[in-house]
């Protein structure tokens, strides 16, 4: 086959749309600036009085002294607001300080006193905002009016709701067919807000929900619920305190769930060991100083790793089948002394195949593929012998690989060997991202929806929701590409840099009708646009939001089952702001017609009303409104941590997976994209990865100094890096050397300023997801392009 290659930063290639020409076009990628990068050494223990002081500095320089301690007080309490940064569980007895460095941020964020009005998108063109970086799109601050953006227009201008409801209306009316359109979904959206938006999306006529999990832990849902039954954790805050073992793999807990390492000091205090499976030695579990205690202050701060294998980007196969040999090899040993023998007989299917499996596997390709010495799973393995109560938690490092859902169910055979789950300080805990990603998949926002909620919501409602399933993530881009899709609507989010491909899906974006973002703040998917487009403003989780009826809560559900409320504090950043809920409420009776039988402007005026149809729609919402005021809420049913299997079968599965094996040609690596310590995905909070050591810089390629010399490339070199896919090739210009302790021929970069490297087409089997975690990459000096940089 041919190879084709798009060199992502010239903009005359790629397949250019034929209405403008490119020079002209918005950016869909940040400006590639000489950024004066600072390297020191990496950090080996996290939080600290730093973390407090960085924490308190955002807020103050977002948000003033005063409002600043005001905001952050009411963060995870029981009567403020969740936080929007992570879905990490709030512990029954709160301190005062229920939040951590990068809530504050995430807080601060939101909650910033500077604002992006009708004046300034009249000063700033599309183009001219494009130009800019990341970061400075998002300290322009918050959305205050709707705004629209004319067909051929330069400049975003004010528009009046209802205006702007009718251009999606006639948009949506002009539609061959009702999936024509894709409505997305980020995580922050709460369940009153999504649990309408997918009422109206089906009304409508379609299942097209991507979603943000597409690109998440959609891998863990899939492997869950083929081999226990429930696409989510089973264990709960309170099992970190009974846990003997707990193994992080795949996550960065100390930049991405820094409330998680409260849990993990408090297991270790308590005699529990920790495990850590990373390709980096994430500062956050090596040590930890608890920022609120007094020996958080003073010394040395806890260690919490009691072993770190440093395993090869996607050999996670490999060394959990290790750990799994070692095992039963033991149990040969010993009979009886390993395998959880009742459990396995009683309430699994499986176990010969996959024993059988693994005694084919050789120990050779264990360690090759691993990277990880036979001698140091034995150890690991002989802990897991020691004890049944054993915690897996796990984020993206397992879920963005083409294997990922084998990853997780390796986990799962692991976990059932043991019989470690269903019972006190045992079980399985993908950490999730968004703080109510979960609760939006609760809430139907899914493109594959169970034929038990859709009949549920049929007659709730009175109508047949579409069955046949919607667009996820990569096909809304495909189909978008294609011209299928025409209309793109998102409640939050940043589509166009949050996805794989960037160029390919700024493409996709540019060919539609209308593009739709409901918003706090700018960000770069605003400026890529459809023939038209709208921003739409709404509330954020700080904010005080008030009703016909009266001031109104919200809820969600956190990563571990969790039903609370969230209920903000602050002023609105403008009075032209809707809720999302309003928002939706309005937008469903502009799409559906006056003579829509669902009561929009009721349930909108009164979100109990909304949490009373939830309650007889989705099973485990009984009684809603009583139960979520209870102090800390309440827990949705979980049939695996109450020990019943809900698979087809009734029984755990255990599964076999083929070994993958690393197939790089000479000079090839394997790349991941990571998340800094300063920013929220595609939030850039600032330029620092203080923990790794990195400053004032994110296009940055981490390598080994090993590969280093062999590739012919020095420290602080720049360098475009070109993945390889199945003949395709995609280029990214100017991303500077950073030696790092990472395994021989891994690289990691940046989230998202190495997307465009991403492959549309690479997605994880049976999940779909983007392969974020398994890029393979070449490496050249970078030259500099004067004629094409004057070009822009
Ligand atoms: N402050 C902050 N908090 C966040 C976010 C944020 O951007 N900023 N994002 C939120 C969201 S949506 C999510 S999903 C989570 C993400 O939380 P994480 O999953 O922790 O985020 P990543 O930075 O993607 O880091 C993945 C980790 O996996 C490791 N890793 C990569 N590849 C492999 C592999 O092949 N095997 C193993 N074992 N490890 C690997 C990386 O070295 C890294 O430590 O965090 C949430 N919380
Ligand atoms: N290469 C690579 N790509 C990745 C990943 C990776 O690890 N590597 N991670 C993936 C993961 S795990 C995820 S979850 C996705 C994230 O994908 P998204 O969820 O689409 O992206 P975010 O950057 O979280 O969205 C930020 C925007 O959300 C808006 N926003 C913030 N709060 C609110 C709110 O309360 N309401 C509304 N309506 N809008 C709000 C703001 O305008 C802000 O600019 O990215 C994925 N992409
Ligand atoms: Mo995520």
């Amino acid at each position: 086959m041919a190879e084709t290659t798009r060199d992502t930063q010239t903009p005359e290639s790629g397949d250019s749309s034929p209405r403008t020409p490119a020079a002209l076009r918005p950016s869909a990628q940040p400006p590639t600036l000489a950024e004066p990068l600072r390297v020191g050494a990496p950090a080996s223990v996290a939080g600290g009085v730093t973390a407090v002081v960085k924490a308190m500095q955002h807020a103050w320089d977002e948000m003033g002294v005063m409002r600043g301690a005001q905001t952050l007080l009411k963060v995870n309490q029981a009567h403020g607001f969740d936080c929007p940064g992570c879905a990490w569980p709030d512990p029954a007895h709160r301190s005062a300080f229920e939040f951590c460095e990068n809530g504050a941020k995430a807080v601060a964020e939101e909650a910033t006193t500077a604002r992006v009005t009708p004046d300034f998108f009249q000063k700033w063109s599309l183009v001219d905002l494009a130009a800019q970086t990341d970061h400075w799109l998002g300290k322009q601050g918050r959305l205050t009016h709707p705004m629209v953006l004319r067909e051929g227009a330069s400049h975003y201008e004010p528009v009046s709701w209802d205006e702007a409801f009718a251009l999606v209306a006639s948009e949506l009316h002009a539609l061959g067919a009702p999936d024509e359109a894709a409505f997305y979904t980020s995580g922050r959206t709460s369940n009153e807000a999504a649990f309408l938006y997918q009422l109206l999306v089906r009304r409508f006529g379609t299942n097209n929900l991507p979603d943000c999990s597409n690109m998440c832990h959609e891998s863990s849902g899939t492997a869950l619920t083929e081999t226990v039954g429930i696409g989510k954790g089973t264990v709960t805050l309170e099992d970190f305190e009974k846990a003997r073992l707990i193994v992080v793999i795949g996550q960065n807990p100390g930049t991405n769930h820094p409330r998680m390492l409260t849990a993990l000091e408090a297991a270790k205090r308590q005699g529990c060991r920790i495990v850590s499976i990373n390709p980096l030695p994430e500062a956050g579990l090596q040590r930890f100083k608890h920022p609120q205690a007094v020996r958080g202050v003073l010394g040395g701060g806890t260690p919490l790793s009691d072993a770190f294998l440093q395993v090869r980007i996607n050999g996670d196969v490999a060394l959990l089948q290790g750990l799994g040999k070692a095992l039963l090899e033991r149990e040969a040993r010993a009979p009886g002394t390993v395998v959880a023998r009742d459990f396995v007989e009683s309430e699994t299917l499986g176990f010969e195949a996959w024993a059988a499996h693994l005694a084919g596997v050789s120990w050779d390709d264990v360690v090759e593929q691993s990277g990880i010495p036979r001698e140091r799973l034995e150890t690991v393995a002989g802990w897991m012998a020691e004890t049944d109560q054993i915690i897996w938690c796990w984020a993206m490092g397992l879920t963005q690989h083409k294997n990922a859902v084998g990853n997780i169910q390796e986990v799962v055979n692991l976990t059932l060997l043991r019989g470690a789950i269903g019972k006190p300080g045992a079980g399985l805990c993908p950490v999730r991202g968004h703080s109510n990603v979960q609760g939006d998949r609760t809430m139907g926002i899914n493109e594959r929806p169970r034929p038990a909620f859709l009949k549920s919501l049929g007659a709730e409602f009175g109508f047949t929701p579409p069955e046949h399933h919607g667009l996820d993530v990569v096909a809304t881009i495909e189909a978008m590409r294609a011209e299928r899709v025409k209309v793109f609507f998102a409640l939050g989010g940043n589509f166009l840099s949050a996805t794989p491909d960037t160029e390919a899906t700024a493409e996709a974006l540019r060919r539609t009708r209308l593009t739709v973002h409901v918003s706090t703040k700018l960000n770069r998917a605003h400026l890529v646009t459809g023939r038209r487009a709208l921003i739409l403003p709404c509330l954020g989780r700080t904010e005080r939001d008030t009703q016909a009826s009266g001031p109104q809560f919200v809820t969600v559900e956190n990563s571990m089952g969790v039903v609370h409320t969230s209920r903000g504090t602050l002023p609105p950043a403008s009075e032209h702001l809707l809720s999302e809920p309003a928002l939706v409420a309005r937008l469903a009776r502009a799409v559906l017609g006056p003579k829509d039988t669902v009561p929009w402007e009721e349930l909108a005026a009164d979100y109990g009303r909304v949490r009373e149809r939830i309650a007889r729609v989705i099973p485990g919402f009984e009684d809603f409104n009583r139960r979520v005021l209870e102090p800390g809420g309440f827990s949705l049913p979980n049939g695996p941590r109450e020990g019943r299997f809900t698979t087809t079968s009734g029984k755990a599965h255990f599964t076999v997976h083929p070994m993958p094996r690393w197939e790089l040609e000479p000079g090839q690596l394997l790349m991941m994209t990571i998340r800094t310590h300063d920013q929220y995905n595609t939030t850039v909070y600032g330029l620092d990865d203080r923990y790794r050591g990195i400053k004032a810089g994110r296009r940055v390629v981490m390598l080994n100094a090993e590969d280093m010399k062999e590739l012919g490339v020095t420290a602080g070199q720049p360098v475009d890096l070109t993945s390889h896919f199945e003949g395709e090739r995609r280029v990214a210009r100017k991303f500077v050397v950073v030696p790092y302790d990472i395994p021989r021929r891994c690289a990691a970069t940046y989230f998202p300023e190495a997307n465009v490297l991403v492959p549309l087409h690479s997605i994880a089997d049976k999940s779909r997801t983007p392969t974020s975690k398994s890029v393979v990459i070449t490496l050249v000096p970078s030259v500099d392009l004067p004629a094409l940089e004057a070009s822009r």
